[in-house]
């Protein structure tokens, strides 16, 4: 089994298309396991997918992108399907960082961070993780350090997405600092 490859089709499935395996995310982006299951073997490569596969899946990805409570499944970030998945909002840890490409710079400084092609904003807890989210687009990324402290005390929202990821909708420039 291919689990780099099955995480990758669960991301699209739960995140990006779900209309494709004819699945219908509720409000919180959770849908049956079992479904999920019958969708996916449905295509020749994942004819033998077991349930087991999809739960190894869960819990031994490098990131911890999805969850269970037993019979549903989500993607617990990253979706970009129109219909808004409902996060409760928490308060975040005060820092946040956020990496990018250096050719987005200027303009997230000028307008912000804005979710793009996603729902939400994604930050990191960590520098680590948030280097290696910018690596994706950028050999050299640029680190930007959020002040999710003072956001919060002002009323931003913030959600979380797992222990290392946390969400947005918008970060104005006045949070974001340039390390
Ligand atoms: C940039 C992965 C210009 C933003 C990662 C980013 C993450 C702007 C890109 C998760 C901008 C969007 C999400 C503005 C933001 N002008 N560029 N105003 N505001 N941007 O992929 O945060 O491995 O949607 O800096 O680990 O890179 O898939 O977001 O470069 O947690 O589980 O627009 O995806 O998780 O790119 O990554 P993305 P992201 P997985």
């Amino acid at each position: 089994m291919d689990y780099i490859k099955l995480s990758k089709a669960m991301s699209y499935a739960l995140r990006h298309a779900p209309w494709e395996y004819e699945l219908e995310l509720d409000e919180y982006g959770w849908v049956s396991i079992e479904q999920l299951l019958y969708a996916f073997r449905e295509e020749k490569k994942w004819y033998e997918l077991d349930i087991k596969d999809i739960i190894y899946v869960v819990d031994n990805c490098d990131k911890k992108r999805f969850e269970t409570d037993g019979k549903r499944i989500r993607a617990l970030y990253g979706h970009s399907i129109p219909q808004k998945i409902i996060k409760e909002s928490m308060q975040p840890p005060d820092i946040l960082y956020h990496g990018t490409a250096r050719r987005f710079l200027t303009m997230i400084m000028e307008k912000g961070l804005i979710p793009k092609g996603r729902q939400y904003v994604h930050l990191a807890v960590d520098k680590d993780m948030a280097l290696q989210v910018g690596k994706r687009r950028d050999s050299e990324p640029d680190l930007l350090v959020i002040n999710a402290r003072k956001a919060w005390n002002e009323g931003v929202k913030f959600y979380k997405g797992n222990e290392r990821v946390w969400l947005a909708d918008f970060i104005e420039p006045i949070y974001i600092e340039i390390e």
